[in-house]
């Protein structure tokens, strides 16, 4: 299977996060990219499709403010990572306010996100993986594997959190329509519920979203990825969640994954776009499910099963000594 990567992703680096009322070292670092890598082998180079499939998925007005905000972070007299301390959610009045301040609250719901000098790049090139992934597949590849970074799929239309700024998954999942994918479904299975997904695609009947996740009532990102979230409008029904709770191992996951893969089934996809986390294996030093290699093999290969093109886009994962041999294995399991 190809794997897609491009350094330029690796500008993306802030330095710390607001966790558990502390500030602490950023979890989702530039050596995470490094560690795959290294047991992964050289990535097929990415090429550029421009700002039309990002703002296919994101409003213009907060893709404006992730190229600007570090720039008028600085302007502002501060220094390092841009972060936002108010955050207008409950509301939200449609203010055109210039103050970054104001602006950092509006286009994020956490204090977890910070934008470095760097994001704007890295996360640009990380949606351009995504969809030079997605090539791969509409030429003919059976799987692809866009190694994105900063991941995307805590990211709205008009919102960061979660370690994400642009929606990689959502921009190649809507980029795919126009390649002859008419019927898409995305699987998520990231230990975090894909907030930013669901919420893109809620009233999207055509794209079937799927997450199996950490429940939300313990769990990042709380307000999302509850059971009773199906869908709104047109995309009634077409939203599918399978919260589990903390500790969660092997057998009870594999058997929920089995049950997601039957939902994805009856909607007919022509695409499954899987957006992997590596951070529900039991080395991660901030998730808390119990799976091992052998299970992450076992998914891949119950994903495989599915007998369509799948493309695979990273997400999160923590446990940098083994995030290598942990997406490794869950990439074996499709040729096994
Ligand atoms: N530092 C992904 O796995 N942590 N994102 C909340 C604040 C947020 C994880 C504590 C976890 C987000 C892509
Ligand atoms: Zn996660």
């Amino acid at each position: 299977m190809r794997v897609f990567f491009d350094q330029r992703q690796d500008a993306h680096a802030p330095a710390r996060e607001l966790h558990n009322g502390e500030w602490m070292p950023y979890s989702e670092k530039p050596s995470r990219t490094r560690s795959i890598l290294d047991r992964l082998g050289s990535p097929a180079a990415v090429s550029d499709h421009g700002l039309a499939p990002v703002l296919a998925v994101h409003e213009r007005a907060y893709v404006g403010f992730l190229q600007s905000a570090h720039a008028r972070w600085l302007a502002a007299g501060r220094a390092g990572d841009a972060i936002g301390y108010t955050f207008p959610v409950v509301g939200r009045r449609p203010l055109p306010l210039d103050r970054i301040d104001a602006q950092l609250g509006a286009f994020s719901y956490d204090a977890g996100t910070p934008v470095a000098a760097g994001t704007w790049e890295g996360a640009y090139w990380s949606a351009q993986t995504a969809l030079s992934a997605l090539d791969a597949v509409a030429g003919g590849d059976r799987q692809a594997f866009a190694l994105c970074r900063p991941p995307g799929h805590h990211a709205g239309r008009d919102y960061m959190g979660g370690y994400c700024y642009l929606n990689n998954a959502a921009i190649a999942a809507r980029a795919a329509r126009p390649l002859g994918y008419e019927r898409v479904a995305i699987l998520d299975v990231d230990y975090h519920h894909g907030n930013g997904t669901q919420d893109i695609f809620l009233d999207d009947g055509e794209t079937f979203f799927c997450s199996i996740h950490a429940d939300p009532a313990t769990d990042y990102p709380f307000y999302w990825g509850h059971a009773d979230e199906t869908g709104t409008g047109d995309g009634d029904g077409a939203t599918l969640n399978l919260p589990l709770p903390r500790g969660t191992a092997g057998e009870t996951y594999l058997a929920v994954l089995d049950g997601a893969m039957e939902a994805i089934a009856r909607h007919r996809p022509d695409l499954l776009v899987v957006s992997f986390g590596a951070d529900t294996h039991a080395s991660d030093p901030i998730c808390a499910f119990d799976l091992d290699r052998d299970d992450f093999r076992a998914m891949a290969q119950r994903i495989a099963g599915a007998a369509v093109p799948v493309l695979i886009v990273m997400e999160g994962g923590y446990a940098i000594g083994d995030l290598g041999l942990n997406v490794s294995a869950f990439l074996s399991g499709f040729s096994a």
